[in-house]
C-alpha cells in the first residue's frame, strides 16, 4: 500500500482521502473584514476535523473568479504562515498549502506544512527548486492558463490525453530537479475557465478519469461546487452540494485517492460508502 510522508505524518492510500478547502482569501461576501480572522479559520478547520478530514488545504492566493487582482507573495505569505502555524498547533491532520510561490513553499514548509498543492504544477520561477529543497509530497495540477482571462476559449482534440501529456512532462521536470517520483500526486485540474477548460471538458475529464489514473500516480480530484456543476444544473454555488457529492462519488469509484472539497463531513460519508463497496 502506498504511503506518503508528509513532514512526519503519514498518509496511506488504503481508503479514499478527503482534503478540506480552507479559504483564507478576503472574500467579497465578507465585507466586514479584509481578511478572515484566525479564529474563524480555526473554527472552520475544527468543523472539518470533526467531519473526518485527512488534509487541510490552506490557500492564500485568490484564484476565484472575480477575485480582485493578483496577490503579492508577501501578502500571501502574511496570510498563509500564521494559519499553518495555528493549524499545526491545534490539529494532527496533514496541512497542505495551495500556492505557486517559491517563497510561500519555503516558509510554509519551515512552519510545518506537510504537502505542497500547486495549480501551476511548479511552473513559477523558483517553485521547483523550493519544493526540491523540502521532502514534501506535491500535487501537480494541470492548467492550460497561467491566469484566467475572460473570453479565452480553450480547445482540446483529446482533453484527457493532452492533460496526461502535460502532467507527464511536469513529472519529468520534477524528477530532473530532484523531486522523487514517489512524492508526486497528479490532478487533471477541473475548474472551467479558471484552469483552461469548459464545462464540457470538465465532464469529459471526469468520464475519463481512468486515463489519468492509468499513469499510476496518486490522483487528486477537486470538483467541489465548481462551475461545470452549475452549467449542468443551472444552480448557484450554494446549491451544488448534492451534485458535488455525486461527482466525488464518481471520482472515488474510478479510483481517485484524494478528493478536495468544501463540505467535508458529507463527502467523508460518501467516500466511506464507496470504500465499503470496493472492499465488500
Ligand atoms: C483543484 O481542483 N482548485 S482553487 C470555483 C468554484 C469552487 C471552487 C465556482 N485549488 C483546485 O476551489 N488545487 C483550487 O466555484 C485546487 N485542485 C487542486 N489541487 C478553485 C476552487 C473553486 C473555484
Amino acid at each position: 500500500m502506498k504511503t506518503l510522508n508528509c513532514a512526519g505524518k503519514s498518509l496511506t492510500f488504503d481508503r479514499t482521502l478527503v482534503m478540506g478547502v480552507l479559504n483564507i482569501t478576503p472574500d467579497s461576501f465578507y465585507e466586514s473584514s479584509r481578511y478572515q480572522s484566525l479564529d474563524q479559520v480555526l473554527s472552520n478547520a475544527e468543523q472539518m476535523v470533526q467531519g473526518g478530514v485527512d488534509i487541510l488545504d490552506v490557500g492564500g492566493e485568490s484564484t476565484r473568479p472575480g477575485a480582485s487582482g493578483a496577490v503579492t507573495c508577501e501578502e500571501e505569505l502574511e496570510r498563509v504562515v500564521p494559519v499553518v502555524e495555528v493549524l499545526k498547533k491545534n490539529f494532527d491532520q496533514v496541512i497542505s498549502v495551495d500556492t505557486s510561490s517559491a517563497l510561500v513553499i519555503t516558509e510554509a514548509s519551515k512552519t510545518g506544512a506537510g504537502m505542497i498543492n500547486d495549480v501551476r504544477a511548479l511552473m513559477r520561477p523558483g517553485a521547483l527548486e523550493a519544493t526540491a529543497a523540502t521532502d514534501l509530497p506535491v500535487v501537480l495540477m494541470h492548467s492550460l492558463v497561467e491566469q484566467p482571462e475572460p473570453g479565452f476559449e480553450p480547445h482540446y482534440d483529446d482533453v484527457a490525453g493532452e492533460v496526461n501529456q502535460y502532467l507527464l512532462e511536469r513529472v519529468r521536470v520534477c524528477e530532473a530537479a530532484g523531486i522523487a517520483r514517489d512524492r508526486l500526486i497528479l490532478d487533471p485540474g477541473f475548474g472551467g475557465g479558471m484552469f483552461g477548460k469548459t464545462p464540457a471538458y470538465d465532464l469529459q475529464l471526469l468520464k475519463h478519469l481512468d486515463r489519468v489514473l492509468a499513469l499510476d500516480f496518486p490522483v487528486l480530484a477537486g470538483m467541489s461546487r465548481k462551475s461545470f456543476i452549475g452549467a449542468v444544473l443551472n444552480k448557484p454555488a450554494e446549491q451544488r452540494l448534492s451534485a458535488s457529492l455525486a461527482v466525488a462519488t464518481l471520482a472515488a469509484m474510478a479510483g481517485a485517492q484524494i478528493i478536495r472539497v468544501h463540505d467535508v463531513a458529507e463527502t467523508v460519508d460518501a467516500v466511506r460508502m464507496v470504500d465499503a463497496v470496493r472492499n465488500a
